[in-house]
């Protein structure tokens, strides 16, 4: 059983240092690259990021293995001993066009159960924490546990790419439930709209592709603040291969899965 107090501090500085390294990288000119298409943006800040953790644990924590975005880490395909799930900078697209909405996330995970979840929303300077059974915080703040609101006045975050034609689903399934919630955002960063559904600024999210370092951080604060989490299909998150992902308010999941996706939701592809 690892010491995950200290670890956790380490984490925390390491985080802050990370989010002032991309404040300071304003002034300067980006090296901006494209990935799997023209709208996949990756910058040599994301990468900075990275191998900053990477060398920073490495040295540190020699046993831990690092599970990142960028890849800088070495292959990863299953969850045992100590793993860090890290996203350098979540909402790269928000990072490159707005210079705010982005986030650096990191999820410690032993042995596939999530220990330590860190969401640093470096703009608004809001770190978000949690440890597996001590409660989740802002700026140390204790977040309240959450309650039922009414599907009539939810706040439901979404990308618009859902509610048109696209390969992942059936998108008019999604139709009934956003004429009937009270309104519907979108902030591009899935770790950042995660801490929004832990904290309550939303009260639910969903998206129907996501990979394990946009929502390891996320899921351990919202278990802790009793938040639901499953895929769009009601089923539990792949923390390898990424999954599809529905988090929201206790008590709101089982009556959106029955009243709106009528327990088939048969064109998510994962
Ligand atoms: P990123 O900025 O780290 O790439 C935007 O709606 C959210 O989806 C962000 O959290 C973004 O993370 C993530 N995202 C973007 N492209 C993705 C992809 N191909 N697969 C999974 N998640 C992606
Ligand atoms: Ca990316
Ligand atoms: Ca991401
Ligand atoms: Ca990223």
């Amino acid at each position: 059983m690892e010491n995950y107090i200290g670890i956790g501090t380490y984490a925390k500085e390491w985080i802050m240092t990370a989010g002032k390294r991309l404040k300071s990288s304003f002034e300067e000119n980006l090296n901006i690259e494209t990935k799997a298409n023209a709208n996949d943006l990756v910058t040599n800040m994301d990468k900075e990021i990275e191998q900053f953790f990477l060398d920073r644990i490495t040295e540190t924590f020699p046993t831990h293995r690092i599970f990142g975005e960028e890849g800088m880490g070495k292959r990863v395909t299953d969850l045992k001993g100590v793993v860090w799930i890290i996203d350098p900078i979540d909402g790269t697209m928000n990072f490159v066009h707005q210079q705010r909405n982005f986030a650096i996330s990191i999820g410690i995970y032993e042995d596939g159960i999530g220990k330590i979840g860190l969401i640093y929303d470096v703009v608004h300077n809001e770190l978000y924490h949690a440890f597996k059974g001590k409660g989740a915080y802002l700026n140390d703040i204790k977040l309240p546990k959450l309650t039922k609101v009414p599907i009539s006045e939810m706040i439901l975050s979404l990308n618009a790419t859902w509610l048109m034609e696209n390969k992942r689903i059936d998108h008019q399934i999604l139709t009934p439930l956003v004429k009937d919630v009270r309104g519907t955002r979108s902030y591009g960063s899935a770790a950042i709209e995660m801490a929004y559904v832990a904290c309550g600024r939303l009260d639910a999210y969903m998206t129907m592709r996501l990979a394990p370092w946009d929502f390891a951080a996320g899921s351990i604060l919202i278990e802790e603040v009793g938040g639901e989490i499953t895929t769009m299909s009601g089923n539990p998150l792949d923390y390898i291969n990424g999954s599809s992902l529905f988090v929201s308010k206790p008590g709101l999941h089982q009556e959106i899965l029955e009243s709106y996706f009528h327990n088939s939701w048969p064109a998510v592809n994962y």
